[in-house]
């Protein structure tokens, strides 16, 4: 009798147990986290809501469930020249994030020998962040690295250098804002950091001899991928907050962020109801609402792949549907707006694209 008693109390018991032992494992957790409640709740309260979000964001996410528009080869025979706007992609140099969890330029081996302490580095740098009150993360719209803004710096040295021929001339001039450049053209970003400082450094010289010139953030180019360093820090009415990197190794960017670019588009996050889809043709509308003959675009490496597969014909075989545009990778093509029906279509012209820097 009492060991089936005991029998059928074992499933309780165990049960009380793991609580028990969870319970343990989560009460520093707990205890820190009114430590720091306690200390500073507002900033608290706004990191655990980057925590809920990184978590919501990786299950509920639907940016990649989107259909792609239909195939733009219909559209092909009747391209209006007086409805084409330039466009102009600039990957991002890289980020935290990647240094952390994607190989890049190292080897295989290298990158798995140097994971776990990669991975404690950044844990610590993100502990860091947390206890010095800073508004700033690692993984959470992760900023650029030192490795990430000297692939940029390098863009930008590439963009002051004296052509090469007359086409190149044209080219530089117009990513250059020279006066003499017949075609008008605005400096566009994701509203994520590491898009907007590579505007910012990419393009420091146009924006040096341009003194009113303001880089418009476009929240339609926010990165189609569920992970955290997707998710924008920025609240909407704010001014982008230069990163500990950038504050650390680039301190003039603060007033180019402050003073020269334009947040009024800026809403904050992407919503959880966004998709890549609706977000690449909210990008095309804006594009042909923008009085400029060219957009400049800080942006996305999965964005703009997606972009060439949405808007390219299905017939295309061009590797920028394949391939990423590499870190400060600089591509520009013509983008068409045709009437279809009532509507309007989107269309990119394959044979336009032309790489300036990097390429795929
Ligand atoms: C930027 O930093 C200032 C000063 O520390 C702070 O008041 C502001 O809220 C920060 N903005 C963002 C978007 O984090
Ligand atoms: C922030 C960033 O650069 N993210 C990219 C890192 O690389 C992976 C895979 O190569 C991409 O999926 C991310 O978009």
């Amino acid at each position: 009798m009492a060991i089936t008693g005991l029998i059928m109390a074992m499933p309780a018991i165990f049960a009380f147990y793991c609580a028990w032992v969870v319970a343990m494992l989560l009460r520093p957790f707990f205890v820190f986290v009114l430590a720091c409640l306690l200390w500073n709740a507002p900033f608290t309260l706004l990191k655990l809501r980057m925590v809920a979000d990184t978590f919501l964001y990786m299950f509920l996410c639907k940016d990649k469930k989107y259909k792609k528009p239909s195939d733009r080869g219909a559209f092909l025979s009747s391209l209006p020249s007086s409805s084409k706007k330039t466009i102009v992609f600039v990957r991002h140099g890289e980020s935290c994030w990647n240094d952390t969890f994607n190989a890049g330029e190292r080897k295989k081996l290298d990158f798995i020998k140097g994971f776990i302490p990669g991975l404690i580095k950044s844990l610590y740098y993100e502990a860091y962040l947390a206890l010095a009150g800073k508004v700033d993360s690692w993984f959470y719209d992760s900023p650029l690295s030192y490795y990430g803004i000297s692939q940029i710096d390098a863009l930008a040295r590439y963009l002051s250098k004296s052509a090469a021929s007359s086409a190149e001339q044209e080219v530089f001039d117009l990513l250059n804002g020279a006066p003499s450049c017949p075609k008008t053209s605005v400096l566009v970003s994701s509203n994520l950091r590491r898009a907007l400082s590579t505007v910012c450094i990419g393009f420091r010289s146009r924006l040096a001899s341009n003194p009113s010139e303001k880089i418009v953030v476009h929240p339609s180019l926010q990165e189609i991928s569920r992970n955290p360093d997707t998710l924008s820090i920025t609240p909407p009415g704010h001014q982008v907050n230069a990163s500990w990197i950038e504050k650390d190794a680039l301190p003039q960017i603060q007033p180019i962020l402050t003073d020269r670019v334009d947040m009024n588009h800026h809403v904050g996050n992407k919503a959880l109801s966004s998709n890549g889809g609706l977000r690449m043709s909210s990008f095309c509308t804006f594009a042909f609402s923008r009085p400029e003959d060219c957009l400049i675009c800080g942006g996305h490496s999965l964005w703009f792949r997606s972009f060439f597969q949405a808007y390219l014909p299905e017939g295309s075989t061009h590797t920028g549907k394949k391939k990423k545009i590499v870190n400060g990778g600089t591509v520009m093509f013509d983008l068409y707006k045709v009437q279809n029906g009532g509507g309007w279509e989107y269309v990119v012209d394959e044979k336009s694209i032309k790489v300036v820097y990097g390429g795929f």
